[in-house]
């Protein structure tokens, strides 16, 4: 009998994972059976935007973090697929930060021309994966909510896609019962419009409370003032936003600082990250770490050490994204299709501990792209997955990099050239602070005519 592969997720991981099959498929390979379990409606994971909050229409908790207007934070050209360009899914090169809604048509294209979508069980949420080692098989029990049915299959292989930034890391200050205003983690941040006029307080200092508090600023909040617990984010901010030490507790509508300031505030948003939460998984099978560039017991970052017919995707902090994914599901497709033998046990963690033993030496984010880069780089060695310039794409992160310290405010006003085509991205039309429409039409089409007219 062929083997059988459950995918958990088909979002850019699980998406990658099946392109990789199909990959093979189309070269002639013998491809298993393939199911892809995916708790919501469409597919796009966490670029699949939705307004919900809370639960969804199942009343499972709602997976989507993104909110309205989010464009990239990082150039596209990290990011970009190295078997499907930019270029190929636009049909023109297209500028460097794209919004949501372009990046989620531009990560579809590629699969629907891959025709995988059958693959996919849409709406059923996985709820427990268990192994038995007698018959090597794992279990799979899945509640399909539009049959309403509860099933369970066997699988050969397990790849668990089902991302990292759904489960709110959600910590308290004292104070926080009786706070005057609206308190919040990032993980329900939807509409920047929402805080308009108001006093706006974030915690945490990484990509969440940047991008949030640019939101803000962007919409028109009075002040924006961000806390940090180990380091401020450092950027020239604009004048109505302050860094401050963390909150050590409010009182009514005042936010008490580390420093001894205080200031009023209407709303406390919480970007303090998310949790690896893998409710369906035994402990026995369950990667548990924080967000880092190299979690413990995977082998090469993706096999359970334990059991490495579970395999994970795209469950390290990510510097690198979309290409990564794919150079993850590549590896672990030649895994499954015996084309790569594992080694035992004790190399695999051998190989694991000189990893960790490199992350944790690092720095600077220089040395964290290219530490992140350079575990890409082995893994496209080992495949067919085709091969692209890291060190082009190191080259651009920092770019970016400057750009952001140059200006936190323009610096999705830059464009870069494609590691993948060789082109030079054109500039946007409208100046990302200006550019209040983030649809998909406004984004592909030309300047809005007041702007045009500006400028
Ligand atoms: P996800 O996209 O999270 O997809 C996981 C899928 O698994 C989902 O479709 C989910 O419904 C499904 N699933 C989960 N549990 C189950 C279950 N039990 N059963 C069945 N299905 C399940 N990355 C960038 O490269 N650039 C950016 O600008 C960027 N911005 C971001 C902004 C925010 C606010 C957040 C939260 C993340 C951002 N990211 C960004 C990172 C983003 O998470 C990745 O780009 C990418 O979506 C990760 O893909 P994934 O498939 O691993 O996980
Ligand atoms: P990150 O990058 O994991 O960052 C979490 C932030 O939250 C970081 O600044 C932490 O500070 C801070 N944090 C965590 N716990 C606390 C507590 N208890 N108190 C104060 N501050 C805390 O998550 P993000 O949401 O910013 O980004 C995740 C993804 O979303 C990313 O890929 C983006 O593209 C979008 P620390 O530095 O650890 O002291």
């Amino acid at each position: 009998m062929n083997k059988r592969v459950a995918i958990i997720g088909a979002g850019p991981s699980g998406m990658a994972q099946l392109r990789a099959f199909q990959s093979a498929g189309e070269k002639g390979a013998d491809i298993p059976d393939i199911v892809c379990f995916e708790k919501q409606k469409d597919w796009g994971g966490m670029w699949n935007y939705t307004w919900r909050t809370g639960t969804d229409e199942n009343g499972q908790p709602v997976h989507g973090s993104m909110y309205r207007y989010l464009w990239s934070n990082g150039p596209k050209e990290c990011l970009e697929f190295a078997d499907y360009t930019f270029e190929e899914h636009f049909g023109k090169p297209i500028a460097s930060y794209p919004p949501r809604e372009v990046l989620w048509d531009y990560i579809r294209g590629r699969v629907e021309k891959a025709g995988v979508r059958p693959y996919i069980r849409f709406n059923t949420t996985v709820r427990q994966v268990s192994f038995d080692a007698a018959t090597k098989k794992f279990t799979v029990t899945a509640q399909d909510f539009s049959a309403g049915t509860t099933v369970s299959e066997d699988f050969d292989y397990v790849v668990n896609a089902c991302g990292h930034f759904s489960t709110p890391n959600a910590p308290t200050f004292p104070g926080f019962e009786s706070f005057g205003g609206r308190i919040l983690h990032a993980h329900d941040f939807r509409d920047a419009l929402e805080f308009k006029d108001k006093d706006v307080l974030l915690v945490g200092s990484s990509y969440s409370a940047e991008d949030i508090g640019s939101q803000c600023y962007k919409y028109g909040a009075k002040s924006i003032t961000s806390c940090y617990r180990t380091a401020p984010m450092g950027y020239h901010w604009p004048d109505n936003w302050e860094e401050k030490p963390l909150l050590q507790r409010v009182r009514g509508n005042i936010a008490y600082f580390a420093d001894d300031t205080h200031k009023r505030i209407d709303a406390i948003i919480l970007c303090t990250g998310y949790q690896h939460h893998f409710p369906f998984l035994p402990d026995d099978l369950r990667l548990k770490t924080g967000n880092r560039l190299w979690p413990l017991n995977l082998y090469k970052g993706i096999f359970w050490e334990d059991n490495p017919g579970l395999i994970y995707l795209g469950m390290q902090d990510l510097w690198y994204s979309f290409n990564m994914f794919d150079a993850q599901a590549w590896y672990a497709r030649d895994v499954i299709l015996g084309r790569i033998t594992l080694p035992p046990k004790t190399e695999m963690i051998v190989h694991s501990l000189a990893w960790r033993a490199k992350e944790e030496k690092l720095v600077t984010n220089q040395e964290m792209f290219e530490f992140q880069g350079s575990y890409i780089q082995e893994l496209l060695d080992a495949t067919d997955y085709p091969s692209f310039d890291i060190e082009g794409v190191n080259r651009t992160f920092l770019e970016w990099k400057h750009d952001k310290h140059h200006d936190i405010m323009g610096y999705r006003n830059k464009s870069y050239r494609s590691l993948m085509t060789g082109t030079q991205s054109p500039p946007h039309h409208t100046p990302w602070l200006s550019a209040l429409d983030d649809s998909m039409e406004a984004y592909l089409g030309e300047a809005a005519p007041a702007l045009k007219a500006a400028s």
